[in-house]
């Protein structure tokens, strides 16, 4: 309780704790910066726990692998390229480094809707608990909550689910994804990756069904490097912020 009083406002919000998203909470708690990831399962890690087809092998094309020295997680060269690594070691592991940064969590959260102030400018998330979703109408009417901040990142993956809301608006539109080709998909999301709306950054899939890229195969590199990039870009909004 006294977590969620202290996190009433915050500078970042990242919405998703799969391998984006904690990649950025990563980085960005790294600086000093007061970070809060909401995930509306208990667990973190979104789909980084399990490999391409149901294997719990995950594959990273280089340089992706110089993250994976960076968390300390083992892993083998498939070929050239092309490395190879044990996903719940990979997965935790990272979890472990967003925790050790000082990011916070708040799982079995679901983001409801967006703060959206006077001047557009997207200024923090309504939540509610993510149970109620599955709860009967009489005990779900429960009324959510605002949490504020400076800005908002989108690392719910394939759904986008926080750009989708301000489609649900009409003040933005999203492409949807494109057909899969994991080569075009990797490069694209992480060039993509960025400001979409004034104070909403996205990251991981999420750029893909924004910008109508390509979708993603069985690899996470581009994941990884896309959250280290919205934390870049968080970083420099919140920059001008202070300046303006
Ligand atoms: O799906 P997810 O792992 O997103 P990502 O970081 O990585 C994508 C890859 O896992 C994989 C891929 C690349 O190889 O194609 O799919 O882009 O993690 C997204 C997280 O967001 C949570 C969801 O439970 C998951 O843990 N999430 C989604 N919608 C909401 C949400 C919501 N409305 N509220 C809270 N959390």
């Amino acid at each position: 309780m006294r977590q969620l009083e202290e996190y009433v406002d915050s500078d970042v919000i990242i919405v998703g704790g799969g391998p984006s998203g904690l990649v950025a909470g990563r980085e960005l708690g790294k600086t000093g910066l007061k970070v809060l990831i909401i995930e509306r399962n208990n667990y973190l890690g979104g789909g980084f726990w399990i490999g391409g087809y149901f294997m719990n092998k995950i594959t990273l094309r280089a340089p992706a692998q110089e993250i994976l020295d960076e968390l300390n997680v083992p892993y083998s060269k498939a070929s050239e390229g092309l490395y190879v690594a044990d996903a719940p070691h990979a997965c935790s592991k990272l979890i472990g480094a967003a925790g050790d940064a000082g990011v916070k969590f708040l799982q079995l959260t679901l983001l409801e809707d967006l703060v959206v102030r006077d001047d557009n400018r997207v200024a923090g998330v309504v939540v509610n608990w993510s149970p109620i979703a599955y709860l009967p109408k009489e005990v779900s009417a429960l009324d959510p909550i605002p949490l504020e901040t400076k800005v908002v990142i989108d690392a719910t993956g394939h759904d986008a689910c926080v750009a989708k809301k301000l489609e649900q608006r009409g003040v933005l539109k999203l492409a949807g994804e494109g057909a899969l080709w994991i080569e075009k998909s990797e490069e694209a999301v992480v060039e993509h990756t960025g400001e979409v709306y004034p104070g909403l950054v996205v990251a991981g899939m999420a750029v893909a069904t924004v910008y109508g890229l390509p979708r993603m195969g069985p690899t996470f590199g581009s994941m990884l490097f896309s959250g280290k990039r919205a934390a870049e870009v968080a970083i420099e909004i919140l920059q001008q912020l202070k300046v303006s």
